[in-house]
């Protein structure tokens, strides 16, 4: 039984509960949303990628739904650098990492996994189906097998076999320690520049406001091609490659994701948006904080955030030109080329 004292204790913490739990309960001002539904994602993939997503958005459907389905035409397309027909780990094997985050702060994702063709539906599944958030590895496959996905066959796509047998010839296969030494810079860079400027990228990031105004969103990648064996990037982690705050915003990354993580970019640009600032301007904020992190060596690398706003509005920026992201929504069907620092 409570003592006098305690019971005195108790409902003074309870009604002091009570009221803090009002105020932190308390809803945000509402803007009316100027426009949805809307889903936006990186790259040119995107395009496609977005047009599986509006079938689910145009008929009413959930964001949720529609950020699987989207990402899920870049992971199968044979013309991508995103899921299995991707460049291999420096030993070789494909290894692929995805997050899908909801507008109630529920959050999956899958690292280091192997042989799955739709990572980003194992995310899901840890999301609906797990007490967890993350899971890794052979454990993440394990799993994903149980769930009735498919074990493809460990076999690298003709051009990434090509890939891979001219980087064994180029860089020679040295021992992770030497870029242990390097701290890392002298890796592989995701994504790597081609000759005429223009970005191979392994990545798609996608958000999008349903016609109910919630948020959703999902990154998925095959990240850095020729990475370390084990290496996982920023896109499977909550709050770096991707960030949903329902009552705020949304978020994804591309780029190097070792950067990304280091400030913990998604959740950053959310929090931006949160203080005010629109899409564009919180995604600029968050690669300055990266190149003057960077220093000098932010010349090396890209990172691009693509951001979306609960009023609708979306933005992106990078640090280097080339960056562009897909637009769908009532009105447009459109690549748009993202500002950028350089
Ligand atoms: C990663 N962010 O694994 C990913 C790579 C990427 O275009 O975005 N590539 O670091």
């Amino acid at each position: 039984m409570l003592d006098r004292r305690k019971f005195i204790a108790t409902s003074v913490f309870s009604s002091a509960g009570i009221l803090l739990s009002k105020k932190i309960l308390a809803k945000p001002h509402v803007v009316a949303v100027k426009n949805k539904p809307v889903v936006i994602s990186t790259w040119n993939n995107g395009l496609e990628a977005n047009k599986a997503a509006w079938k689910i958005l145009a008929a009413g459907g959930r964001a949720l739904d529609a950020v699987e389905a989207g990402v899920m035409v870049t992971e199968s397309s044979q013309d991508c650098c995103v899921g299995l027909g991707a460049n291999p780990d420096r030993d070789g094997f494909v290894t692929l990492d995805a997050s899908i985050m909801d507008e109630h702060f529920n959050c999956g994702s899958v690292a280091f996994l192997e042989r799955i063709k739709h990572p980003i539906s194992v995310a899901r599944r840890v999301m609906e189906k797990t007490p967890h958030v993350m899971l890794v590895g052979i454990g993440a496959q394990e799993f994903a097998v149980a769930e009735g996905f498919p074990l493809e066959p460990q076999k690298l796509s003709p051009e990434a076999q090509k890939a891979y047998d001219e980087w064994l010839k180029k860089s020679e296969y040295k021992p992770p320690a030497i870029n242990v030494e390097n701290n890392g810079e002298h890796g592989p860079f995701a994504p790597s520049r081609f000759d005429d400027g223009t970005w191979n990228h392994d990545t798609i990031g996608m958000v999008a406001m349903d016609a109910n105004g919630n948020l959703s969103g999902s990154c998925t990648t095959s990240g850095a091609g020729f990475k370390m064996r084990g290496r996982v990037g920023d896109s499977p982690i909550i709050g770096a490659g991707l960030y949903v705050d329902n009552e705020v915003g949304a978020c994804t990354s591309t780029g190097q994701g070792e950067d990304v993580i280091r400030v913990a970019g998604s959740h950053s640009v959310v929090e931006m948006m949160r203080q005010g600032l629109s899409p564009e301007k919180a995604c600029k904020k968050i690669i300055e904080r990266i190149i003057r992190i960077k220093g000098e060596k932010a010349k090396e690398i890209q990172v691009a955030f693509l951001a979306l706003n609960k009023n609708g509005e979306v933005g992106a920026y990078a640090i280097h030109g080339g960056f562009s992201f897909a637009l769908r929504d009532n009105k447009n069907e459109k690549l748009i080329s993202a500002k950028s620092f350089d």
